[in-house]
């Protein structure tokens, strides 16, 4: 699919809001490819697409993945809207025609990251973050300085600010969160001793 049939395809499926996010994740992460050396075109689709999925209705994530053979972790379960990621890679592949397995990776773990992520799972995971259109959220003018400077430092600022964030309230985290922490979290610890 070209970029104008997926823009038509996601203005169907999303709120005007998130359209606008999307748009602000595919340019945020052309930038970051330019810096860090991705391919500026498959940052700018995983960008574009990453949320294709979030606008599903909270109970027809669970049994739409489900039915697409999805694996459902346990707090997947308990908050389906962790789910929007793997719909959105498979939407991406069956709906989009997207079969760059890397693509279709970095929009599955956008929104809890995972462990040695690759470069493109990254840019996407930090582009959702600090795209321009996301209102203001603690300590981004910073965050979005080591997006460019600095990317497993900054990978780790938005995993701990996002579990501050989540502690605060009684959802679940997910295992996945939580290990990614961990991991960014030991990686900056050798890198600075
Ligand atoms: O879809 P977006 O809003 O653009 O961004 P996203 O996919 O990163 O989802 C953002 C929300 O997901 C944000 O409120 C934090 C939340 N989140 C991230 N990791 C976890 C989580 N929520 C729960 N319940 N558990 C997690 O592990
Ligand atoms: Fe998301
Ligand atoms: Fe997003």
């Amino acid at each position: 699919m070209e970029r104008e049939e997926m823009l038509i395809y996601l203005k169907k499926k999303l709120t005007p809001k998130r359209y606008v996010h999307s748009i602000g994740v595919e340019y945020t992460a052309a930038n970051m490819a330019f810096v860090h050396g991705e391919d500026v075109q498959r940052a700018r689709i995983a960008g574009l697409l990453h949320d294709c999925a979030k606008c599903i209705p909270v109970e027809d994530k669970l049994t739409k993945a489900i039915k697409f053979g999805i694996p459902v972790s346990d707090s997947e379960r308990d908050n389906p809207d962790l789910l929007h990621g793997k719909l959105g890679a498979y939407y991406a592949a069956k709906k989009c025609g997207v079969s760059d397995a890397g693509i279709l990776s970095a929009i599955s773990f956008h929104t809890t990251g995972k462990p040695e992520m690759t470069l493109l799972e990254k840019i996407i995971f930090v582009a959702d973050y600090i795209e321009p259109n996301r209102r203001m959220i603690r300590e981004l003018p910073e965050i979005r300085k080591e997006a460019f400077t600095d990317l497993d430092r900054c990978i780790l600022h938005i995993l701990k600010n996002t579990l501050d964030y989540l502690k605060e309230g009684d959802t679940v985290i997910d295992d996945l969160t939580e290990e990614t922490y961990r991991y960014y979290s030991a990686l900056q610890k050798e890198t600075t001793c």
